[in-house]
């Protein structure tokens, strides 16, 4: 996947560059500077001696020692005061120059910590905001696997505004499933026929019937047609579902092509279809959407508002522990 946020140690990544949240002397330091030096062992610190430091923005490149990774990207992010002294620019530049340095060095896998957002006290949601624009930017125009690590245990780095929404919206649809389970034992019971999708409540899903003779478009040719419809080319629809080339010819030369889940709704947002497209796009690829499991709420809950940003979607899927969207 272009754009992956895990949970992990950022020490532990086996990615071509690790970054590291240094600061300008670049002689190391607390935090995931400390734990990057410990790692790598005393070398960097000799060959970083030779760097003659680094201002805040900027990014500078060591061989990776005893780290897994071939190389480390040191870069200084800004110290938080307020919000208005520059601290977003800094920050952004902090990924561009980190990330062309990588494409320099022929790196195809890069693993970011969230700059700034330890000891230098940037806002964590606004952090991460900041790094998937402009992580999202730089793949816009390159093809690179970028992970962005985060550490801490706290449950979520979106904005509490956002999660508080979400968390609503799936409360709201966890009840109507209970509701839906009890129409469906009465139905069941009154002898009606199942249907396909798992929510009962709209009269417009496909019937058994329907769904089987919708069989004769596959998934692959939806995805295709959609992308024609929508006058968008196939590069623009991959980049946009967080999906990476090679996947997307896979798809695009196989008509029988079965996605994953994941992978489908992926581009279901990327298309920006209705919750009913999305629906029949997944059901293309024998899946559905459901209200007896929290990630297909999140995926509705963006659709029902208009809001198809995949990186957005993946901030939300990550602060509820979901499997996130792309390849
Ligand atoms: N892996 C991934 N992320 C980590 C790890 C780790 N092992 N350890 C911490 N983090 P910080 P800054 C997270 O303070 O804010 C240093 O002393 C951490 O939870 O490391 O840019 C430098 O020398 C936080 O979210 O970097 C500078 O003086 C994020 O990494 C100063 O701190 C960044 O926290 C730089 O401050």
């Amino acid at each position: 996947m272009p754009v992956c946020i895990v949970r992990n140690d950022i020490t532990k990544m086996k990615v071509d560059a690790v970054v590291n949240a240094a600061n300008r002397t670049l002689l190391g330091g607390g935090g995931v500077d400390g734990a990057i030096h410990k790692a790598a062992g005393p070398k960097l610190l000799a060959e970083c001696k030779t760097l003659g430091g680094c201002e805040t923005g900027g990014a500078k490149l060591t061989r990776g020692y005893n780290m897994p990774c071939r190389y480390i990207i040191h870069t200084v992010g800004p110290i938080w005061q307020d919000g208005e002294h520059g601290e977003r620019e800094k920050l952004a530049s902090c990924y561009r120059t980190s990330l062309q340095l990588a494409k320099e060095a022929k790196c195809e896998t890069v693993a970011f910590p969230l700059i700034s957002s330890g000891a230098y006290g940037y806002p964590k949601d606004k952090a991460l905001r900041v790094a998937i624009d402009t992580i999202g930017e730089f793949l816009a125009e390159n093809d690179m696997t970028v992970y962005i690590v985060i550490f801490d245990k706290a449950s979520y780095v979106i904005s509490e505004k956002l999660f508080k929404d979400i968390k609503e919206y799936i409360d709201d649809r966890y009840a109507y499933e209970h509701i839906d389970r009890r129409t469906r034992s009465l139905r069941e019971f009154a002898g009606y026929p199942m249907q396909m999708s798992a929510d009962l409540k709209s009269d417009s899903e496909p019937t058994l019937k329907e769904a089987v003779e919708q069989l004769d478009e596959s998934f692959s040719e939806m995805l295709l047609r959609k992308i024609d419809e929508r006058k968008i080319t196939d590069a623009q629809c991959y980049k946009k579902a967080n999906i990476d080339r090679k996947l997307f010819s896979k798809i695009r030369s196989d008509k029988r092509y079965k996605p994953s889940k994941t992978t489908a709704i992926a581009f279901a947002v990327a298309l920006e279809l209705s919750l009913d497209e999305t629906k029949e796009l997944l059901m293309k690829a024998g899946f559905a959407l459901s209200h007896s499991n929290k990630f297909d709420i999140i995926i509705e809950y963006f659709i029902e508002h208009g809001n198809y940003n995949i990186f957005e979607i993946n901030e939300a899927l990550f602060a509820f522990d979901q499997s996130l969207l792309g390849s």
